[in-house]
């Protein structure tokens, strides 16, 4: 992490401080748009929270998200989450996220998904952190997450994220 990327990063805080309300958004990269990337409100020590988003790949070749950063997370990483013989399982996504042409990918809760390792400090609600995308062929793009209250949109019940993946990855402690 460069220090001008952790300056962005406190800039982009403050920006979302003083915007109070935080308004779904999107982004634009190329011929990709991000739509909406939104977190969950964390507590001091949680040792992972996913954020999520959908791509959009309004071109006519085929692209692939290869890597994410946060100035927020220790690392992050691309997971695949399946729910098999009643257990939901993660995966880290090796060769990142597909996105062909002219489809819409969906990072949501119960599915793929971004994994901040080690959040600094907690999340609060209303709040924005940045995350960077890395595209095979757009490149890069910075976008901001809002942070939602716990469980918010939760289209499966955070816990059973959470619990699933502390088992399956142990983030807590591992790297
Ligand atoms: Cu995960």
């Amino acid at each position: 992490m460069t220090k001008s990327w952790m300056r962005a990063a406190l800039c982009g805080g403050l920006l979302g401080i003083f915007a109070g309300t935080a308004l779904a958004s999107d982004y634009r990269l190329g011929d990709l748009e991000i739509g909406q990337p939104w977190t969950r409100a964390t507590v001091a020590g949680q040792p992972a929270a996913g954020a999520y988003f959908s791509i959009h790949n309004a071109g006519s070749d085929p692209d692939r998200l290869v890597s994410v950063e946060s100035p927020v997370a220790r690392a992050a990483e691309l997971h695949d989450m399946k729910v098999e013989n009643g257990v939901m399982k993660m995966r880290p996504l090796a060769d990142g996220v597909a996105v062909p042409a002219g489809a819409t990918v969906e990072l949501a809760p119960g599915g793929m998904h971004v994994m901040l390792l080690g959040p600094e400090g907690a999340l609060k609600p209303g709040q924005q952190v940045p995350l960077r995308l890395t595209f095979e062929k757009a490149g890069t793009v910075e976008v901001e997450l809002t942070v939602e209250k716990p469980g918010a949109k939760a289209a499966s019940p955070a816990q059973g994220h959470d619990a699933g993946h502390g088992k399956a990855m142990n983030h807590g402690t591992g790297g």
